[in-house]
C-alpha cells in the first residue's frame, strides 16, 4: 500500500543518551539497544472512520522514537499495517449503504493526509491485511501443521483457531491472569464462548467465509484472516523476529499484542516476538476513552478543516506523557497555541543565548522515556530567557529551531 511523504529532518550537532522506554512484558524502564538499522512495527487504523485525536497521540509517540534512532546516527525500518478488512468496515459500510473497500480507501487516504500534516514521518513498509493474505495463509498452514491450531469441527463454518497453549510463555506479554484474560478477550473482539474451541481463549486466526461477507481462497476453505494473524505476518515478514518495538495503545496489550507475539513465536520457534513492547494512555474526552463506540470523537481532519494548526495539534499531545491516560481539553490546545508562538518567537530573533545547554537537555528528556512534559518546558525555559534577556548568539535562534524540528516535529521556521 501506499505510504505518505516524508519530510525532511534537519540534523543537529551533538548527540543524546541512548534511548530508554518503558517495557510492557518486563514492566521497567530499561535501554532499547537497536543495530545499525532500528526496527518498529506499528499497529496501524482500522479504517472504518476518520483519525481521532487518540489514534494521532499514539502514532505522534512512536514518531518521537523514530526521531530520536534518526537523531542518534540509526537507519529506522518502520513497518505499519492497516486493518482494510474486519468486521467494523463491514458495518459501516452497510449502515452507509456503501462498498467496505471504498469506505476503507476513502479513511487510508485521510489517514495519510492526517499523518503528513501532523509531520509524522512515514512507515517505509504501509501494508493492507488483504495485502498479506498470502502470508497468513502460509502461517496459518504451519500452525495446522504443526498442532498449534486446528479447524473446529462445524461443517458449516470451518473456522481455524490458534491454540492459546501453543507456546509455552503465552501470558508474558501482558502479564495478566487467566481471569483478566477473559474479561479483555471477551470485550475486545474475542468469541469465548464459539462452541467446538478446546479453549474459551484460543483465537481465531481463518474465519470461514459467512454469508455476505468477502473471502479469499484458501487450503481451510474460502474465507478471511483473524485480526492479530496480520500483525504476526506482516512484521515477521518485514523485520523478523526480535525487532526493537511492537508500538499500539494500551487497548492492544491483550488480547492483541499478547496473541500476535504468540503467533509469531509459535512460527519460529523463538522465545520472544518483540524486544520492547511499548504503549500508550489513552486520550479521553469528558470524562471517558476516546472511542467510536462512545462517540465522543474529536477527529484531527475536522480541527485542521477548523484552521487550527496541526503544529498546536502535535504540541498539545505531546505536552502530557505518552504513558498517561489524559484528557483533550480546549485548554491543551489553548496552551499549545501559547507555547508555539514563544517558541517561534523566539526562534525569529536575530540572537539569543546559546542554545547548546538547551538541545542537550532536550535529547535527555526524550531519551528517559519520552518524557516530553520535562523536554517541553526546557525548551519553554530557553524561549522566555531568549525574548526576555537576549544574548549574542547569532546561530542559536536557528540551532534551536532545527532541533525542534528533528526532534519534535514542529516546524518554527521556513527551511
Ligand atoms: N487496526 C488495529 C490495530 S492492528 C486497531 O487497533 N485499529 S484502531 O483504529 O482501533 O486503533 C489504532 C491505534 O490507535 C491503536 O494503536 C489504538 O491502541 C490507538 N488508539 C485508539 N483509541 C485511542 C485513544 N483514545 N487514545 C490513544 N490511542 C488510541
Ligand atoms: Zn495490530
Amino acid at each position: 500500500m501506499q505510504s505518505w511523504s516524508e519530510t525532511a529532518v534537519p540534523s543537529v550537532p551533538g548527540q543524546g543518551p541512548p534511548l530508554r522506554l518503558f517495557d510492557t512484558a518486563d514492566r521497567q524502564v530499561r535501554p532499547i539497544t537497536p543495530g545499525r538499522t532500528a526496527t518498529m512495527y506499528v499497529c496501524g487504523i482500522t479504517p472504518y472512520d476518520a483519525t481521532h485525536l487518540g489514534h494521532a497521540a499514539t502514532y505522534l509517540t512512536f514518531d518521537l522514537v523514530n526521531r530520536i534512532w534518526r537523531d542518534a546516527g540509526h537507519d529506522v525500518h518502520y513497518v505499519q499495517n492497516v486493518t482494510d478488512v474486519d468486521d467494523p468496515l463491514f458495518e459501516r459500510a452497510n449502515r452507509d449503504g456503501e462498498d467496505w473497500v471504498v469506505l476503507g480507501m476513502r479513511e487510508t487516504a485521510l489517514f495519510r493526509e492526517d499523518m503528513e500534516a501532523l509531520r509524522v514521518l512515514p512507515p517505509r513498509d504501509y501494508i493492507g491485511a488483504v495485502e498479506s493474505i498470502g502470508e497468513v495463509i502460509e502461517m496459518v498452514e504451519k500452525f495446522v501443521a504443526s498442532g498449534a491450531a486446528y479447524v473446529v469441527d462445524d461443517a458449516e463454518f470451518p473456522d481455524v483457531y490458534f491454540r492459546a497453549d501453543a507456546t509455552e510463555q503465552f501470558g508474558y506479554e501482558s502479564g495478566y491472569d487467566r481471569e483478566t484474560m477473559a474479561k479483555f478477550f471477551a470485550e475486545r473482539g474475542g468469541d469465548p464462548d464459539r462452541p467446538g474451541k478446546v479453549d474459551p481463549l484460543d483465537a481465531l486466526v481463518w474465519r470461514a467465509v459467512r454469508p455476505g461477507e468477502p473471502s479469499w481462497p484458501s487450503p481451510f476453505g474460502p474465507g478471511r484472516p483473524g485480526w492479530h494473524i496480520e500483525c504476526s505476518a506482516i512484521a515477521l515478514n518485514r523485520i523478523g523476529s526480535s525487532f526493537d518495538v511492537q508500538g499500539g495503545g494500551s487497548d492492544l496489550i491483550f488480547p492483541h499484542h499478547e496473541y500476535s507475539a504468540a503467533h509469531a513465536e509459535s512460527a519460529t520457534g523463538d522465545r520472544r516476538f518483540a524486544r520492547h513492547y511499548v504503549h500508550t494512555g489513552m486520550i479521553g474526552l469528558d470524562g471517558e476513552k476516546m472511542s467510536k463506540s462512545r462517540g465522543n470523537l474529536v477527529f484531527v481532519s475536522k480541527l485542521r478543516g477548523e484552521g487550527v494548526d496541526p503544529a498546536a495539534i502535535r504540541l498539545g499531545l505531546l505536552s502530557g506523557h505518552y504513558r498517561q491516560d489524559r484528557p483533550w481539553t480546549e485548554q491543551v490546545l489553548a496552551d499549545a497555541h501559547t507555547r508555539l508562538k514563544l517558541w517561534k518567537d523566539a526562534a525569529a530573533l536575530e540572537s539569543a543565548q546559546s542554545a547548546t545547554d538547551t538541545i542537550a537537555r532536550l535529547r535527555q528528556h526524550l531519551a528517559d522515556d519520552l518524557d516530553t512534559p520535562k523536554a517541553l518546558d526546557a525548551l519553554d525555559g530557553w524561549a522566555r530567557r531568549a525574548l526576555d534577556n537576549g544574548g549574542s548568539d547569532t546561530n542559536a535562534p536557528s540551532e534551536f529551531a532545527a532541533a525542534v524540528d528533528a526532534l519534535l516535529g514542529v516546524r518554527l521556521r521556513r527551511p
